[in-house]
C-alpha cells in the first residue's frame, strides 16, 4: 500500500492518526487533530520506522484492522518516520506521544541503543512500553534498570534458514557478499550472524559484508561496487528485501542475472514477485501484519493488569521460496 493511501485511509478512521512527519499531524496536547480523549478507553501509540518500507505499512494495516475489530477496547495512533536513520524524529514522536498522554507505546526502535533514554522517559511518565520487531539493547536496559518486554522473531534463525536454502544451490568455496541493516540495530546484527553461520556451515566464503542501512538505493550502490570488486560473486544475502531489490537492480545492470543469486528478509510484495519470476531465490516472512498486533495485545494486557509480569514473546518467522508462494 502506498504512503498516500495509508495516510488517506488513516485520516478517515476516528482513532487513527497517520505519520506525523509526513502529513503534519502533530499530536501535541494542544492539537485538535488527535482523537478526543476518552476517559475509559486507553490510547495506544504504535511507533514504527520508515513507512516508505512496505514492511511497516503492512504492519500499520494489521494494527488498524485489529483496532477496528476491537474498537471498544482501545484507540490507536499510528506513527512512522520517513528515513530509516532518522532516530531524532522517532525519539521526538515518542516525546509527543508522552505529551499527548497516551497510555501505552508499542515501538519498533530504529536503533537498539539510542531510543532507550526517551523510552525511559515514557516509563517514568507511567506509560506501558512494549518493544516490537527490533530488540532494545539488553545491557543498556539493565544499566538503566528498565524492563521492557520484547515481541518479535528470532532473526538469527530466520536469516540462517534463508542462508541454508541458498547454500543448497552453491558449492563449498563459492564467494558471496552480505548487505547488512543498520549496525546498531539488534535485528540487523542477528541476521548477519544467521547468514554467517549458514555460509560457514556450508563452507561458503563471505568476501564482503557492508551495511546499506536497510535502504534500496544504498544497497544498489554498494552491490554494484561489490560485483565490480568480486567478479566471481555467486550470491548477495540482504538483511531485508528493500536492500535485496537494490542488489537485484545492480546485478541486472552488471548483466549478471544468470550467475548471481539474491536472498532477502521480510516477504514484501516486490520480493514475492521477484521470487515467482526467478530473480530472487528466497526471503523470510516475519508476519509484519501481526507483529504490532501481538505488541498491542501485550500492551492491553499490561494496562488491564499493571501487576502482571511482562514476558517476551517470540513470534513466527518462515522461509519463503518459489515453492511456498501461491502462483
Ligand atoms: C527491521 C524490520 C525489517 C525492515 C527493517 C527496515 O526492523 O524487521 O526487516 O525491513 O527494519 O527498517
Amino acid at each position: 500500500m502506498s504512503l498516500s493511501t495509508l495516510a488517506r485511509s488513516g485520516s478517515l478512521l476516528l482513532s487513527i492518526c497517520i505519520p506525523l512527519a509526513m502529513v503534519g499531524c502533530q499530536p501535541k496536547a494542544s492539537n485538535t487533530s488527535l482523537p478526543p480523549a476518552s476517559p475509559d478507553k486507553p490510547k495506544i501509540a504504535l511507533v514504527m520506522k520508515s513507512l516508505a518500507n512496505e514492511f511497516f505499512s503492512t504492519m500499520a494495516e494489521g494494527a488498524k484492522q485489529h483496532q477496528s475489530q476491537n474498537s471498544p477496547q482501545y484507540e490507536l495512533i499510528v506513527n512512522g518516520i520517513k528515513d530509516e536513520r532518522d532516530l531524532a524524529r522517532q525519539a521526538a514522536i515518542i516525546d509527543e506521544m508522552i505529551a499527548a498522554k497516551v497510555q501505552a507505546i508499542v515501538v519498533a526502535p530504529a536503533d537498539s541503543k539510542a531510543l532507550v533514554p526517551v523510552l525511559r522517559r515514557a516509563k517514568l511518565a507511567g506509560l506501558v512500553v512494549v518493544n516490537i520487531d527490533n530488540k532494545l539493547d539488553e545491557e543498556i536496559l539493565k544499566a538503566e534498570s528498565l524492563t521492557v518486554p520484547f515481541v518479535g522473531p528470532n532473526n538469527r534463525l530466520g536469516a540462517q534458514s534463508v542462508g541454508q536454502y541458498l547454500a543448497k544451490s552453491l558449492k563449498p568455496g563459492d564467494q558471496v557478499a552480505v548487505l547488512e541493516g543498520i549496525r546498531t540495530s539488534f535485528n540487523a546484527t542477528q541476521r548477519r550472524l544467521g547468514f554467517e553461520q549458514a555460509m560457514k556451515d556450508a563452507g561458503i566464503q563471505i568476501v564482503d559484508s557492508q551495511s546499506a542501512n536497510w535502504e534500496t538505493n544504498q544497497a544498489n550502490t554498494i552491490a554494484a561496487s561489490m560485483l565490480n570488486a568480486h567478479p566471481d560473486l555467486k550470491a548477495i544475502l540482504a538483511a531485508n528485501d528493500s536492500m535485496a531489490l537494490g542488489a537485484m537492480a545492480a546485478i541486472k545492470a552488471a548483466n549478471k542475472t544468470d550467475t548471481v543469486q539474491v536472498v532477502g528478509f521480510d516477504n514484501i510484495s516486490a520480493a514475492q514477485e521477484a521470487i515467482r519470476q526467478g530473480k530472487m531465490l528466497a526471503t523470510a516472512d516475519q508476519h509484519g501484519d501481526q507483529l504490532a498486533v501481538y505488541g498491542i495485545e501485550l500492551a492491553l494486557k499490561l494496562l488491564q493488569d499493571p501487576n502482571s509480569i511482562p514476558e517476551d514473546r517470540e513470534t513466527p518467522v518462515d522461509l519463503i521460496t518459489a515453492g511456498s508462494l501461491p502462483q
